[in-house]
């Protein structure tokens, strides 16, 4: 099960419990929506903690919720649930990843009306509504049957809670809103912050802090935002608006001596501001986006921090890069003066997946900017070297020496170019297939033109776990195969990746120098960053590429270096921080 899955189970449980008694249940309630949080934001699977043991590792799951996680896990449910969900119609259910639809409310249509069927609850209920069968209800009328057809059409048109945006697009929404706040003069300093400043690999809502001395007009100008659909909720130092395209901004006011410690607290992550929160206590402070201030002695006045740097100093902490956020040990460390250094984007010096336009005749999709275009590129992001690397020739329609005439000619093309263009070198490298069966899509004669070889699934992606590890294996164990690419194959929002035996493939890559890809490409970010965690710890080289297929596109390296450092990776992690003739003698070996 994954751990969308079991959160989606206990937000379930949740609402199970409340439509049977929400007072008498009030516990177990906020004890499984806490739980659901924590396995949602969790950056491990649940079934990789409970294989080692460590479930108790999450924040927030106690001995009952662990025991039914072990349970689920173990027999694929849980006894008790049974009679949880004992008399409550499954229909319910659909209707609660509406926006606005609480358990309770759910339940009385469901029951009201008769509704059977999950599959057609939502239109169901549409037409019901439609039909004006709502409004005379007691505790609903004509403005809850209103927002009842708001609600159905923005889900449909696919606002639903869980729609979550790729980091461009929401860095991209983030800077319009900050464009537009700073013509206001009495914003003085403003910052996009939760988990877009963190890199998360999606984005729920796009939070932004502003440093003013007059929260007011901020938030008048705020909430008059042109693309605004509706207001939230305004107060007097925050506000939230839903925008066009149905995405949630969420603003928080505080003066410029008070700025640091809102950057801390709006950056989140939740759980790293909850344990920072119990380290303060410990030491007699209570801690918000204002600043500290002493518990026992209220009259000594809040003390406040125009820096996050002085904030956390204040906590006996050295500042915590915000990638590392996640309260998973970096607290820890940071009291230990003990963070790692990070990998930064100006410490790569190359891009080594990078599909141009030369007519390969590829099986899957051809680059759109020529050799040179994507060159000049390289020189203007100061790399030193690039490597190109188009999909292998299609190898349903052409054999294995119509294959090598046109790598051949490839050969020639880019001999040509070498000739011409001094500032960066060139490395022959080819995406080249893992077929079904584990063996490369190219002949040794073909391979013998490459400097080395990445290799990757595009195919044949429903083998099981072992048998998609030794397909990994098999390709990698070619002495040209140096690099893994996109290893999961996951696609965010549209396909999960295929499991693998991550331990043994670690094994292998440490045995023979094989390195493992962090893929930029915003709906890839694969190694994802819990993996790349794991990764690193066991000592594993990683290499991070944009898989570029156009010369533009060679910006996005940014996501996959944010990928890196949420893995806690340092620059002597990534092969591609090497120089250049470093970087060969890695590739040749
Ligand atoms: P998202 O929007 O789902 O991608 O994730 P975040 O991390 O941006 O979460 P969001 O927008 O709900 O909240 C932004 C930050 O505000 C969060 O990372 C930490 C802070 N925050 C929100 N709610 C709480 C809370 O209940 N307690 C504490 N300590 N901090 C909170
Ligand atoms: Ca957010
Ligand atoms: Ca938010
Ligand atoms: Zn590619």
């Amino acid at each position: 099960m994954s751990n969308q899955q079991i959160a989606e189970l206990f937000r379930n449980v949740a609402a199970a419990y409340s439509i049977k008694d929400e007072r008498k249940y009030y516990f177990q309630i906020i004890a499984y929506h806490r739980a659901a949080d924590a396995i949602d934001n969790s950056t491990t699977e649940i079934k990789d903690l409970f294989d080692q043991k460590s479930l108790q590792s999450l924040p927030g799951v106690g001995t009952s919720i662990k025991s039914h996680i072990e349970e689920l896990l173990k027999t694929g449910k849980v006894s008790r649930f049974k009679w949880v969900f004992e008399n409550i119609p499954e229909a319910v259910f659909p209707l609660l990843k509406i926006p606005s639809f609480g358990p309770k409310r759910a339940y009385k249509l469901v029951k009201t009306f008769g509704l059977g069927n999950p599959e057609s609850v939502v239109d169901d209920l549409e037409k019901i509504a439609k039909e004006n069968k709502i409004s005379p209800l007691a505790g609903f009328g004509e403005k809850s049957q209103n927002d009842i057809l708001r609600a159905i059409k923005e889900y449909k048109e696919g606002k639903s809670k869980q729609r979550r945006m790729t980091l461009p697009f929401a860095a991209e929404l983030a800077k319009k809103i900050t464009d537009f706040l700073i013509e206001d003069p009495n914003v003085l300093q403003v910052s996009a912050l939760g988990s877009l400043r963190r890199m998360v690999s999606t984005i729920g809502d796009i939070d932004i802090a502003v440093a003013s001395n007059n929260s007011e007009k901020v938030i008048n100008h705020f909430v008059s935002y042109p693309y605004k659909e509706r207001i939230i909720e305004k107060g007097n130092s925050s506000a939230s608006i839903l925008i066009s395209g149905g995405y949630q901004v969420d603003l928080m006011v505080q003066p410029v001596k008070s700025f640091g410690s809102l950057l801390q607290h709006f950056t989140g992550s939740k759980d790293h501001n909850i344990h920072l929160r119990e380290l303060a206590i410990k030491k007699g402070l209570s801690l918000s986006e204002k600043g500290i201030k002493k518990i026992k002695d209220p009259k000594a006045g809040l003390a406040t921090y125009s820096t996050e740097k002085d904030f956390y100093n204040a906590l006996g902490l050295d500042l915590i890069p915000p990638e590392m956020r996640e309260n998973t040990g970096e607290i820890e460390l940071a009291a230990k003066h003990k963070l790692p250094r990070l990998i930064e984007l100006s410490d790569i010096k190359g891009d080594l997946h990078l599909h141009s336009n030369f007519s390969i005749e590829p099986s899957h999709d051809l680059g759109q900017s020529s050799m040179q275009d994507m060159l000049n590129k390289a020189v203007k992001l100061k790399y030193e070297y690039l490597g190109f690397s188009e999909h292998n020739p299609s190898v349903s329609k052409h054999n294995d020496n119509q294959c090598y005439e046109i790598l051949k000619k490839r050969d020639e093309k880019i001999e040509q170019i070498k000739s011409n263009i001094k500032s960066v070198r060139i490395i022959k490298l080819l995406e080249v297939d893992i077929l079904a069966s584990g063996e490369l899509s190219l002949s040794e004669k073909s391979l013998a033109l490459l400097d080395g070889a990445i290799v990757s699934i595009h195919s044949a992606f429903n083998l099981n776990k072992e048998q998609m590890t030794e397909r990994v294996l098999n390709g990698l164990s070619n002495p040209k195969a140096k690099i893994l690419a996109h290893p999961t194959g996951r696609l965010i929002n549209e396909r999960q990746g295929y499991d693998l035996d991550w331990e043994k493939i670690f094994e292998f890559c440490q045995k023979h120098n094989k390195a493992l890809e962090i893929n930029s490409w915003p709906n890839r970010l694969d190694l994802p960053d819990n993996i790349v965690r794991r990764a690193v710890t066991s000592g594993i080289k990683l290499v991070i590429n944009t898989d570029s297929h156009a010369a533009y596109q060679m910006g996005l390296m940014e996501y996959g270096v944010s990928v890196a450092r949420r893995g806690w990776a340092k620059k002597s992690d990534i092969i591609n921080t090497l120089s250049y003739n470093e970087f060969m003698k890695w590739l040749k070996n």
